[in-house]
């Protein structure tokens, strides 16, 4: 068969005043151009995981209607969403069955919301792709024309047996970063988060040795690639990460990755981090308030535990060399309108090098979701386009929603301003060289 995957690409608001200072704020647009193309990973492993003797392409669509017209002349096309273009990936899939492709979905969405999804695609498959994905070519190739697969009704994904990622299939396309991962799930269980719900039970990490196996094939088509870890949380076992770290400093790569502040609790990792490339980690403080932290990650409460060491952790790993994007939430329950000027004085504060702010969002499938409905707060239950982590479609208990938009274009402005952007970094930088002067100082022998 000839098998197309498509990935629905790019980066995503329906707010229109946030999307116009978004146009103009360099430290906003910055990171949305540094993510809009990545390559869709879970595709690539797909493509790995295909039995032999079928010819297999991928693609990108920023949007309905700029699907390539090659799919059409496909057998079989694979297509993978998240719930802020679910709506138009679905567009897509009603066009090519019309013209005769048979379609399968996956991903996060449709494994939240299987039915929906089969109202427009043959097949869909419920969760982790690797283990159904072969028996869906393999009955597709045999002539069935569709069906519910789940993921549960195939042996448990094996993170030491996953394919290698096809990353030859994205030819010579221009990407800024390329995807590799090196463990799923996280063992925390934050409320809001749409992550774990795909991946979350148990967390498992990759050996080193087959993460470095990826790496080589990536490297085999991008010899100087930079990379962003597609995992939930990287460090969670820091000796792991040691390891891990170590395997990649010969590489002299530049990587990002997503963790926990308990990174931060060990040095050892820290100079590995540093020494490995590692420009920046990604981290969800969430909030500053431990009160409103309180009950948003049930299983320990380790939001709400770490909010007394947020900022000294942020100082000890940026003193290290690497960089800090600081994500907070908007809009958690319990957050009154103090919470805006809470986050701008913890950046200011704490030197933090890159801060994301993000209003909270009930995606399918997250308990969130599913308090919020139960709570009847949802104000706009199935309008996934505005899933995006930057509309507002609950209402808020601390504030209303209007006080939540006002409040994120404000704070917005203020953090992402050209001043306010030029200063975090110098401050960064300016620090840098003040440890490098001490550190220099120290080992001077003394005469
Ligand atoms: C990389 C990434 C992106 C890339 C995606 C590139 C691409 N086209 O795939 C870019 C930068 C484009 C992106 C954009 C957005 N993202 Co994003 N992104 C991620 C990130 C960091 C990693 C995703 C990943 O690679 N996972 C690893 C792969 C292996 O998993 P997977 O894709 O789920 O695939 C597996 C299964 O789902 C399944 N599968 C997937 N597709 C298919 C298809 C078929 C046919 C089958 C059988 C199986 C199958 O099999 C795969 C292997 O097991 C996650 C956070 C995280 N840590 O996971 C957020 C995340 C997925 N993003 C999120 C969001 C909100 C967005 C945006 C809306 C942000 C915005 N405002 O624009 C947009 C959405 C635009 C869009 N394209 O729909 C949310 C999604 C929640 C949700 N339910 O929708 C996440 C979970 C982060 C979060 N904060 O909650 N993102």
């Amino acid at each position: 068969m000839k098998i197309g995957f498509l990935a629905m690409s790019g980066v995503r608001a329906c707010d229109t005043e946030l999307l116009e200072l978004g146009l103009t704020l360099p430290g906003f647009v910055e990171r949305s151009r540094q993510v809009a193309s990545l390559p869709s990973l879970g595709l690539l492993l797909l493509a790995g995981a295909t039995p032999a003797g079928h010819e297999l392409r991928y693609a990108e669509a920023p949007a309905a209607g700029d699907e390539p017209d090659w799919l059409f002349d496909c057998d079989l096309v694979a297509i993978s969403t998240f719930t802020a273009q679910a709506r138009e990936a679905y567009a897509i899939a009603d066009r090519l069955r019309a013209g005769g492709v048979a379609v399968a979905m996956g991903g996060l969405h449709v494994s939240a919301l299987p039915e929906e999804a089969l109202a427009h695609a043959d097949w869909v498959v419920v969760g982790e792709g690797e283990n159904a994905w072969p028996e869906l070519v393999r009955r597709a190739s045999a002539g069935e024309r569709g069906g519910l697969l789940s993921a549960a009704d195939f042996d448990p994904v094996d993170v030491e047996r996953l394919p290698v990622p096809r990353y030859d299939l994205l030819e010579g396309r221009a990407y800024n970063r390329f995807t590799l991962q090196t463990s799923r799930g996280c063992p925390w269980r934050c409320e809001f988060c749409a992550s774990t719900v795909m991946f979350g039970r148990p967390y498992r990490k990759r050996s080193v040795g087959s993460v470095m196996r990826d790496l080589g094939a990536l490297r085999a088509v991008r010899p100087h690639p930079f990379l962003e870890l597609a995992d939930d949380n990287t460090f969670v076992d820091a000796a792991w990460g040691v390891d891990l770290c170590r395997a990649l400093a010969p590489h002299g790569l530049r990587w990002f990755t997503e963790t926990d502040l308990s990174v931060a609790d060990h040095p050892e990792l820290l100079d590995a981090l540093a020494a490995s490339g590692c420009r920046q980690l990604l981290i969800g403080l969430e909030a500053t308030d431990p009160r409103v932290l309180a009950g948003v990650e049930p299983r320990g409460d380790f939001k709400a535990r770490r909010v007394a060491d947020q900022l000294d952790a942020v100082r000890r790993i940026q003193d290290r060399g690497v960089t800090v994007n600081g994500c907070f939430v908007l809009g958690l329950d319990g957050q009154g309108p103090e919470a805006f000027d809470a986050v701008e004085d913890f950046v200011r504060r704490s030197g933090l090098y890159e801060v994301q702010i993000t209003v909270q969002t009930p995606f399918p499938g997250t308990p969130l979701y599913e308090r919020l409905a139960a709570q009847g707060r949802l104000t706009d239950p199935e309008r996934w386009e505005a899933c995006t982590l930057f509309d507002v479609n609950y209402a808020p208990d601390g504030v209303s929603a209007a006080e939540l938009r006002g409040g994120l274009h404000d704070l917005t402005r203020r953090l992402y301003a050209p001043d306010a952007v030029r200063e975090r970094r110098a401050a960064f930088f300016e620090r840098r060289r003040v440890l490098r002067r001490r550190a220099a100082r120290a080992t001077i022998p003394a005469t």
